[in-house]
């Protein structure tokens, strides 16, 4: 698939030292996992305040598991996409290469990315609120309100970032530092909305960085950006990777 990418993204591909990308649910749509804001997004039926809070869990604990049961059955169903692929891909072509994610579906990992922060947490690891302790896999008894500590008897939750809650610190001041010494960065699949995540393609425009977007449509982003490429991150991101690949092999050739 060939684009039409500008001659400044085609010069940054030649150049380009230090790459973050900053990927939301959009760039596991095509591995079959739901948005969340989309036409079929997650919360076209559910207000997240009830799903992704804690006021929400301590309401309706055996609600949350159910959802988060749901999207975990999803999520062992599928696979990373060629999106995913072409990230991993782009390890050997650009001296460092991050990824900071948005998601919890661990599919970055799952696909070979080696520099992986993840913002929000990874919906494959619960503990509980109580003492701390961490589970791996958990049984959500039908009638039961939510799964209990086997060490304190204390409510187990997945371990993810719910609304009001601070992002890991080590897993934000690292991607903060990335996004700082980022030379170029590329925002793919999020609708930029929710923060202080949606405020790094910026802090990554202001400290240097070429911005570029991938998204099917606009985001409150895209007047900012410095190239959007508007289509699947699926098709978008090989194209990136094989043009970089080219420009690169041309100009150190
Ligand atoms: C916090 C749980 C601080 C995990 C989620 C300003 C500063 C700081 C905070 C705030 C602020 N203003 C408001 C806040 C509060 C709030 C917030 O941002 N609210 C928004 C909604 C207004 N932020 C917080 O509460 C954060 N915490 O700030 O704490 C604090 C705390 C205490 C005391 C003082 C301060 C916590 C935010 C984390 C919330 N947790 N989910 C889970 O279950 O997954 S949010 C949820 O949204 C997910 O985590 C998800 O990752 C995130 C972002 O969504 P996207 O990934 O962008 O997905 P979306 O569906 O929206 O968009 C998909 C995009 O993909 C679309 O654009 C679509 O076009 C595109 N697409 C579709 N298909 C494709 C595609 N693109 C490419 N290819 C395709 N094939």
């Amino acid at each position: 698939m060939t684009l039409p990418f500008s001659d400044r993204f085609r010069s940054v591909l030649t150049s380009a030292q230090r790459v973050v990308a900053f990927t939301g649910a959009g760039i596991s749509a095509e591995s079959g996992v739901p948005t969340f804001r989309g036409d079929d997004g997650i919360w076209k039926k559910m207000r997240p305040e009830e799903l992704a809070s804690m006021n929400g869990f301590m309401k309706n604990p055996a609600l949350v598991w159910e959802w988060y049961q749901y999207r975990r059955t999803i999520i062992g169903k599928v696979q990373p996409n060629a999106g995913h692929r072409a990230l991993v891909a782009m390890e050997s072509v650009f001296p460092s290469m991050a990824i900071i994610t948005q998601n919890v579906d661990n599919l970055h990992r799952r696909a070979g990315s080696t520099l992986v922060y993840e913002l929000h947490g990874n919906i494959e690891r619960n503990y509980c609120i109580t003492c701390g302790a961490t589970y791996r896999d958990v049984e959500v008894h039908p009638r039961s309100r939510s799964p209990v500590c086997s060490s304190c008897g204390g409510l187990i939750r997945p371990d993810v970032v719910w609304f009001g809650e601070m992002l890991p610190e080590d897993q934000w001041e690292a991607a903060v530092r990335a996004t700082e010494s980022a030379d170029l960065f590329f925002s793919i699949g999020t609708s930029a909305v929710v923060y202080p995540a949606a405020s790094l393609p910026l802090v990554g425009k202001r400290a240097g960085a070429f911005l570029v977007e991938i998204n099917p449509e606009p985001t409150p982003l895209t007047d900012s950006v410095d190239e959007f490429l508007q289509g699947l991150a699926g098709m978008i991101l090989p194209a990136v990777l094989e043009v970089a690949r080219q420009v690169r092999r041309e100009n150190f050739a």
